[in-house]
């Protein structure tokens, strides 16, 4: 299988986790930010990142998007499962997946970059770095207003979180679930970040244990020397 990716994005890291926990062998491809479209508008119609190609016979040949892409990789291959035994529960872990996908991984975003673009500049202020920081900012309308309603966001979603991870190892019943590998992924990028870090630091814990359950190295800023 061939995973085409940005090799920064918190949505790649998210299918990655599902790959490595089904422990299958693959290979990525990392896009250039900005001309990436062109490669993929003619094979998904669509312009973002995940993108799995499984180049198996009878199986699709492109999976855009990564609950889509948990979706093929749970049919293709059922063992270690992903999706809990318990329908209801299933349901609640694709909502709290659906939840984590299209708010809190947004508001990780316009905090991430706001803090890359200021505070967190020394992280790599190199002019390409910089450039790109800059056009995601422009890209995704992330100003001050923004990034202030998107904190206060993640700050009662890490509420909600906390309050479910305290109960239980995982989100939603006994067993790891796509709403773990999301949350795990999706909050990543804010390890960088030391407020974040002081602030929440099971957060951090749990991303470091499903990391190591996925096999997935850490991201940034909590990497193992
Ligand atoms: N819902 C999508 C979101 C993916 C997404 O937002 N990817 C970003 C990178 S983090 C991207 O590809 N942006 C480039 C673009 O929109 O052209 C998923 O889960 O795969």
């Amino acid at each position: 299988m061939l995973l085409l990716q940005f090799s920064t994005s918190h949505y790649c890291r998210k299918a990655r986790l599902a790959l490595g926990y089904k422990q299958i062998d693959y290979d990525v491809q990392n896009l250039t930010p900005g001309i990436h479209s062109l490669k993929l508008k003619p094979l998904t119609g669509l312009t973002t990142v995940p993108v799995l190609l499984p180049q198996l016979q009878e199986q699709p040949s492109v999976i855009a998007d990564s609950t889509e892409i948990f979706r093929f990789l749970e049919t293709y291959q059922p063992s270690p499962p992903l999706f809990l035994p318990d329908t209801q529960q299933q349901t609640e872990a694709w909502l709290l997946e659906d939840w984590l996908d299209e708010s809190i991984g947004t508001a990780t975003r316009f905090v991430y970059y706001d803090f890359r673009a200021g505070k967190g500049k020394h992280i790599d202020p190199s002019f390409f770095s910089q450039l790109v920081i800059q056009i995601v900012r422009r890209q995704y309308g992330i100003n001050t207003a923004a990034v202030d309603l998107a904190a206060q966001r993640l700050d009662k979603g890490l509420e909600v979180l906390r309050s479910r991870w305290s109960e239980s190892s995982y989100l939603v019943g006994e067993s790891l679930s796509v709403a773990d590998l999301a949350a795990a992924a999706l909050l990543s990028p804010l390890a960088l970040i030391p407020q974040y870090r002081q602030q929440y630091p099971w957060l951090f814990e749990r991303i470091v244990h499903i990391h190591h359950l996925c096999g997935e190295p850490l991201p940034p800023g909590m990497r193992e020397e």
